[in-house]
């Protein structure tokens, strides 16, 4: 059994999640777990036994022009190394993760093993700001293993870094003693939801780069065709202009705005499909979050998104910005019911498999086995 520090942004979305999630799957296997990061993560909400948590405290002194939160992280990290003489620190992001991991190190001068695991925003960040390139390329190719959660977010770093470090994939999952088709009927009721009515549902963090106002609109044309609710879950920089949005197109009586959730799954459960139109997203955990649940859903033909809905399989993929096709794949999926059957019992199908947590576990725990022997 191994002693594993884990670093990620204990507030933000998917990459939280999946850190966290990985902790406490891997602590019930016997592993020790050590979470470093500035908060308690968020779905770290009880007790478990085999995980540990160090808070990062960020001094603020006058003199600091910015909270030095990535040196005071290397710090902890080094601290937490030694004392809790730790064999892999596992961190989420290169940037500043992995780079605070790398420092860390020669601080405490032990042979952790560093492996980086790639979420996509690093990406993301380098497209803004390319003076983080070179920072986000060291911390890369000094850590022990690198991991990225798509094919295509291997793709996108090996081409924007011209890095040839191996980079594998390894997808995320979801704990599926969470994510189920819950019968949670009596929630149609209280959100008012007619017998008739068919329930889309968009879950984000409402940045930019998730278009929600093309979901709003894909919605607008699905509900002249068919008697039908939206659930917009999530908060975030958008929810203003998507509230005027759906005034200015009289939707306000089919549009419930559900703001932040803890419980999902329920939403998931009285929900007949999801929409995610990113038009960044190199995985969309929430995709495999409502399959799962039995919704299949339709993505946007960017970054993972394929590698997660088999298009005509288990939902639909459709070209990014085109809302008439959105449109058409939705109301093709909610007049047919056999099609939706159909679809949904693949969608639980492919998370039971392709995704299934135990599988995604071992890869995690072969890969932790091979860089501890230097393999
Ligand atoms: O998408 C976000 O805004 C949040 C971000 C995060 O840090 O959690 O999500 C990234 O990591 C998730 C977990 O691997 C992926 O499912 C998301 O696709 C990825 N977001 C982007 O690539 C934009």
């Amino acid at each position: 059994m191994a002693k594993i520090g884990i670093t990620c942004y204990p507030t933000v979305g998917g990459s939280g999640v999946i850190a966290t999630e990985l902790g406490k799957l891997l602590a019930e296997k016997g592993h020790e777990i050590h979470f470093v990061a500035s908060q308690v993560p968020f779905r770290l909400n009880r007790v478990y036994p085999n995980i540990y948590y160090h808070e990062v405290e960020v001094s603020n002194y006058p003199v600091f022009q910015h909270p030095p939160y990535d040196l005071a992280l290397a710090n902890k990290m080094a601290e937490v190394i030694n004392r809790e003489e730790l064999d892999i620190l596992h961190v989420h992001y290169a940037m500043p993760h992995a780079i605070c991991a790398i420092l860390a190190k020669q601080m405490a001068k032990r042979d952790v093993k560093i492996i980086t695991t790639l979420h996509g925003t690093d990406i993301t960040v380098l497209g803004i700001d390319s003076s983080l390139k070179q920072m986000i390329k060291f911390g890369i190719e000094q850590s022990d293993k690198v991991t990225a959660v798509s094919e295509s977010l291997v793709q996108q770093t090996q081409d924007q870094l011209s890095t040839d470090k191996p980079i594998e994939v390894i997808y995320n999952f979801v704990d599926e003693r969470e994510y189920y088709q819950k019968p949670s009927y009596s929630l149609r009721e209280d959100y008012c939801i007619k017998e008739e009515e068919k329930v889309v549902i968009h879950i984000s963090n409402f940045r930019k780069v998730k278009r929600v106002p093309e979901v709003v609109h894909a919605f607008s044309k699905i509900a002249a065709e068919v008697p039908a609710k939206l659930l917009l879950v999530g908060d975030g920089p958008e929810y203003s202009d998507v509230h005027q949005l759906v005034k200015d197109l009289e939707l306000e009586g089919q549009v419930l705005f559900l703001g932040k959730q803890e419980n999902v799954s329920d939403l998931l459960s009285i929900s007949d499909l999801k929409l995610l139109l990113s038009e960044k997203e190199s995985f969309g955990l929430v995709l495999l979050e409502a399959m799962a649940c039995g919704v299949p859903c339709i993505g946007s033909n960017i970054g993972g998104i394929p590698e997660v809905i088999d298009h005509g399989e288990t939902g639909y993929i459709a070209e990014l910005g085109n809302v008439d096709q959105v449109a058409y794949f939705a109301l093709k999926m909610l007049t047919d019911e056999d099609l939706m059957d159909k679809l949904s019992v693949n969608a639980k199908q492919m998370v039971e498999t392709k995704f299934a947590s135990g599988t995604i576990l071992t890869q995690y725990e072969e890969l932790y086995e091979r860089v501890l022997n230097n393999d």
